[in-house]
């Protein structure tokens, strides 16, 4: 028999969708003591949470979090919501004891995420950060090789994470689709919506950043506002590039913008080490590039591996061998990691301290572009 895990979702938007899916399919495919239940969703319309509870299977709605999170049948919440309201809702439902799952980044900034950090910590409740891409499988498959040493030492790390959605001047900023435009609601530009994931990825499979020399740039500069139907200054990074120095001694360099015309989510990294070099694009997610050099001269080359075998991560629990699963499974695993760290008293990463640490990451670079200096990050 499964535990009841009870769901208190905030937000109703494509992360909404993206989590409910999680907690659906996950008791499907993974053997598990806990079974999440979909127990209430929360949005300022009641029409639009009754549409959502409706479709995705809640069964009950509020329109107040602060209700949500009072409730005695939510063991869980689950945060959807734009960037400047996690860490109020955030640090309500750890005073309450409730656990915390928080979209990304996990703050406006590192001091807020700070007082998050403590908050959980000082309620000892489980939390996480959806950083979801640590949980395709070819991207954990990377982790693996990683730290079996393939690499050897490693001398590059190289991200980019690009779109070309924002281009057009006559594009508003701000209110529910439009939030990430408003700085006041993002905290950021791209460089908390993309490069958060480039360098949540980058910490975990490379370890911790020592300073780093960023610049951004803002390239339509007024924008008509959603709420006060004015021509307002955007606030935001359109554009956000560093090079940096890893405390491997690797070097960094990472872009992220939404002015990329004809890119739509190109996520890639690549690594390069003494050994061997691993390169993954979100386009063509299933798949690892990897070269080792060891190989024997006359086959030697860039293997392109299908990560879909049993033996890989994750793919056990999937169909069969050649089969290939996509964006929403990283999600379904990420609830299972979490789902098993309850099990095991082992939490699944990342938590809201190793989540703090990108943000660090996060500040440095606005710092580092507003100063035009290097800037060393400040460790979590
Ligand atoms: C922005 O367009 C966005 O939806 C991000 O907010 C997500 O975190 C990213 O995974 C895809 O792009």
């Amino acid at each position: 028999m499964t535990k009841p895990l009870n769901v208190g979702m905030i937000g109703y938007g494509f992360m909404g969708r993206a989590h409910s899916n999680a907690y659906a399919q996950v008791n499907h495919f993974f053997d598990l003591q806990y079974r999440p239940v979909l127990k209430a969703v929360c949005a300022r319309s009641a029409d639009k949470a009754r549409a959502f509870a409706e479709k995705w299977g809640y069964e009950s709605v509020e329109t107040d979090w602060r209700k949500l999170v009072e409730r005695k049948d939510i063991d869980l919440i689950d945060i959807c919501t734009p960037n400047n309201t996690h860490a109020d809702i955030a640090i309500a439902a750890a005073g309450a004891g409730k656990m915390v799952l928080c979209e990304k980044p996990l703050a406006l900034n590192g001091a807020e995420g700070l007082r998050m950090v403590e908050a959980v910590e000082k309620a000892r409740v489980p939390n996480m950060v959806w950083y979801n891409y640590r949980r395709v499988p070819a991207v954990t498959l990377a982790k693996q090789l990683i730290d079996e040493g393939r690499l050897g030492r490693i001398f590059h790390y190289r991200a980019k994470f690009l779109q070309d959605w924002t281009i057009n001047p006559e594009l508003p900023q701000g209110g529910t689709a439009l939030w990430r435009l408003d700085v006041a609601a993002a905290g950021s530009g791209v460089t908390g919506d993309l490069l958060a994931h480039c360098i949540d990825t980058a910490l975990w499979l490379n370890g911790p950043l020592d300073s780093i020399n960023a610049m951004t740039e803002t390239f339509v500069k007024e924008r008509k506002h959603n709420l006060t139907g004015k021509v307002e200054k955007v606030g935001i990074d359109d554009a956000a590039l560093f090079m940096g120095r890893f405390h491997n001694g690797s070097l960094a360099s990472f872009e992220s913008t939404r002015y990329a015309r004809g890119h739509k989510a190109l996520y890639t990294f690549e690594i390069n080490g003494e050994h061997a070099s691993i390169f993954w694009d979100l386009h063509d997610l299933h798949r690892l590039q990897y070269f080792d050099h060891r190989d024997q001269g006359l086959v030697r080359g860039w293997r392109s591996i299908h990560v879909t075998d049993g033996d890989h991560p994750y793919m056990g629990n999937w169909w069969v061998p050649g089969l290939q699963i996509g964006y929403e499974h990283s999600f379904v695993h990420q609830v299972a990691d979490f789902l098993k760290g309850l099990e095991t008293g082992k939490p699944a990463m990342p938590d809201f301290r190793d989540a703090y640490r990108t943000q660090l990451v996060l500040d440095a670079i606005l710092q580092s572009a507003h100063e035009q200096k290097w800037v060393t990050v400040a460790r979590g």
